[in-house]
C-alpha cells in the first residue's frame, strides 16, 4: 500500500480523504492556499504546504505548484476529490509521468468521459438507452431543424464540453432552435474553449438519477446502486437520495448492468457515475458520465456499508474490488442535506464569514461530513458548502423524521444557511410524497 498519499483538495473532502488515510495507515500530505490556513484537516495531517494566493487558479488549479509539493514531500500518490483539477487528463497524464499514482481513472477514460459526444457514442455502442437526437456534433442550423423534425420539438441544444448546464439552450420551434443553436455555441465556446454542440429530445420533468460505479485495474466493474439528485437548483444540487423513491428493483438492476456495460466499454477504473434521466413513464436515458467521487458519495455508503474513498486508493495501488456485484446490499434509505453558506431569500447569495457558534448535529443515524468548527472563517473564496448532513434510516419515511431532528439540532450562527431551506422542503407534501422533479425548487421554493 501506498505510505503518504497528498490530498489535492480543500475543505470537506479534504478531511474525507484524511480519514479515510488514517483509517488504512496511510500518511497525508495537506496542501492549501494563503486563504486557507485554518482548514480543519491542516492540524490532523502528517506535513502540510503551501501551495499558492486564495485564487484557485493559482492553488489548487496549478499543476506546477501541486507536483512541486508532491514532490518536495516525497509522496506516491494524489488524491483529487472532487471539482479542482478531479477531471482533467492533462494533470492525471502529468502525475503518471511524475511517477505519482493519480487516485481517479486513467487520462483516457477521463477524456472519453468529458467530451458527452464521445461518451453517447459509446453509451449508444454499448446498448445503453440514450436520448433521441443528433448522432454526433450539429455543425450548421440547418441540420439542427432537420434533425429537430425528425425527432420532434422541444428540443435541447447540449454542449459537448458542458457542464453545470452551461451552453444549453431549449427550444420549443425553429426560430428558437436557430437562436438556441447559435447562443449554445458561442456560450460553450467561451466557457469551455471547445464551441462543439449537439441536440437531444427535450425531456420534460425529468427525474436526474444516477447509478455509482467502480471499477478496478482488471476489469471488473460493480454498481452501488442510485442516487436521485433530481433536488437542484440551477443546476446546483441540494439533496441526495438513495434509493430512488420511485425505482423498481427491474429498472434498477437494467440501469445497473447499463452502467457496468458502459464502464467496461470505456476501461473506466476507479469510482465514476452515470448520469441517466428518468422519465415520467420511468423510461431511463444515458446522459452523461463523471469521471470522479462525487459530493452525494455518502448516501451510497451509508446504504451500501462500502468506503467508496478506500476502494479509490486500493484500486490506485492494483488491488481488487473489495466486493462482487452479489455482495452488494442496499439497506434502509440515506438523504443528504447540502449546507450551504449562502441566503436562500436573498438568490442563494454567498454568506461567508466567521462562525462563531457552532453545534454538530449527531445521534442514531446522522452523520456530519464536515470541516467547520467553532470560530471558524468561511472564505469567500470558494464553493460555500460548509457541511454535509447525512442521514441513514430503515425506511424514508423514518429519515425525514431524523433529518427534521438534526437538522434543528445543528447550529451555525454568524453565517447564513440553507438549514432553514430544508426545513421547509421537509414539510413540503410532494417531497413527503417522493413526487420531485429537477423544476421542483423553482417551483415552490425561489422567492418571488
Ligand atoms: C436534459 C434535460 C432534458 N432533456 N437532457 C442539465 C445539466 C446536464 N447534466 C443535463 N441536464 C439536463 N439534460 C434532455 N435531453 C434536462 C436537464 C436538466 C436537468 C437535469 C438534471 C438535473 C437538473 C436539471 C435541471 C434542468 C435541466
Amino acid at each position: 500500500m501506498f505510505s503518504r498519499i497528498l490530498i489535492a483538495n480543500r475543505g470537506e473532502i479534504a478531511l474525507r480523504i484524511l480519514r479515510a488515510c488514517k483509517d488504512m495507515g496511510i500518511e497525508t500530505v495537506a496542501c492549501y492556499s494563503e486563504a486557507d490556513r485554518d482548514l480543519l484537516h491542516l492540524r490532523y495531517a502528517d506535513e502540510t504546504i503551501c501551495i499558492g494566493p486564495a485564487a484557485s487558479s493559482d492553488s489548487y488549479l496549478n499543476i506546477p505548484a501541486l507536483i512541486a509539493a508532491a514532490e518536495i514531500t516525497d509522496v506516491e500518490a494524489i488524491h483529487p476529490g472532487y471539482g479542482f483539477l478531479s477531471e482533467n487528463e492533462h494533470f492525471a497524464e502529468v502525475c503518471q509521468s511524475c511517477n505519482i499514482k493519480f487516485i481517479g481513472p486513467s487520462p483516457k477514460a477521463i477524456a472519453q468521459c468529458g467530451d458527452k459526444v464521445a461518451a453517447k457514442q459509446l453509451a449508444k455502442l454499448s446498448g445503453v438507452p440514450t436520448v433521441p437526437g443528433s448522432d454526433g456534433p450539429i455543425e450548421d442550423e440547418q441540420q439542427a431543424v432537420q434533425i429537430a423534425r425528425q425527432i420532434g420539438f422541444p428540443v435541447l441544444v447540449k454542449a459537448a464540453a458542458g457542464g453545470g448546464g452551461r451552453g444549453m439552450r431549449v427550444a420549443h420551434n425553429e426560430p428558437s432552435l436557430v437562436t438556441g443553436f447559435h447562443a449554445a455555441r458561442a456560450e460553450a465556446e467561451k466557457a469551455f474553449k471547445n464551441g462543439t454542440v449537439y441536440l437531444e429530445k427535450y425531456i420534460e420533468k425529468p427525474r436526474h438519477v444516477e447509478i455509482q460505479i467502480v471499477g478496478d485495474q482488471h476489469g471488473n466493474v460493480v454498481h452501488f446502486g442510485e442516487r436521485d439528485c433530481s433536488l437542484q437548483r440551477r443546476h446546483q444540487k441540494l439533496l441526495e437520495e438513495s434509493p430512488c423513491p420511485v425505482l423498481d428493483p427491474e429498472t434498477r438492476a437494467k440501469m445497473g448492468e447499463a452502467a457496468i456495460r458502459l464502464a467496461k466499454a470505456a476501461n473506466y477504473y476507479s469510482a465514476g457515475t452515470v448520469e441517466f434521466l428518468l422519465d415520467k413513464d420511468k423510461n431511463f436515458y444515458f446522459i452523461e458520465i463523471n469521471s470522479r467521487i462525487q459530493v452525494e458519495h455518502p448516501v451510497t455508503e451509508m446504504v451500501t456499508g462500502v468506503d467508496l474513498i478506500r476502494e479509490m486508493i486500493q484500486i490506485a495501488n492494483g488491488e481488487r474490488l473489495s466486493v462482487r456485484q452479489e455482495d452488494v446490499q442496499l439497506r434502509g434509505h440515506a438523504m443528504e442535506f447540502r449546507i450551504n453558506a449562502e441566503d436562500p431569500e436573498r438568490g442563494f447569495k454567498p454568506s461567508p464569514g466567521k462562525i462563531h457558534t457552532f453545534v454538530a448535529p449527531a445521534g442514531p443515524g446522522v452523520r456530519w461530513d464536515s470541516h467547520v468548527y467553532q470560530g471558524y472563517t468561511v472564505p469567500p473564496h470558494y464553493d460555500s458548502m460548509v457541511g454535509k448532513l447525512i442521514i441513514h434510516r430503515p425506511n424514508r419515511k423514518l429519515v425525514i423524521e431524523t433529518a427534521r431532528r438534526a437538522l434543528q439540532e445543528l447550529t451555525l450562527q454568524g453565517i447564513t444557511t440553507t438549514v432553514g431551506l430544508f426545513l421547509r422542503i421537509l414539510d413540503h407534501s410532494d417531497f413527503a410524497a417522493g413526487d420531485i422533479d429537477t423544476g421542483f425548487i423553482d417551483r415552490y421554493f425561489t422567492p418571488r
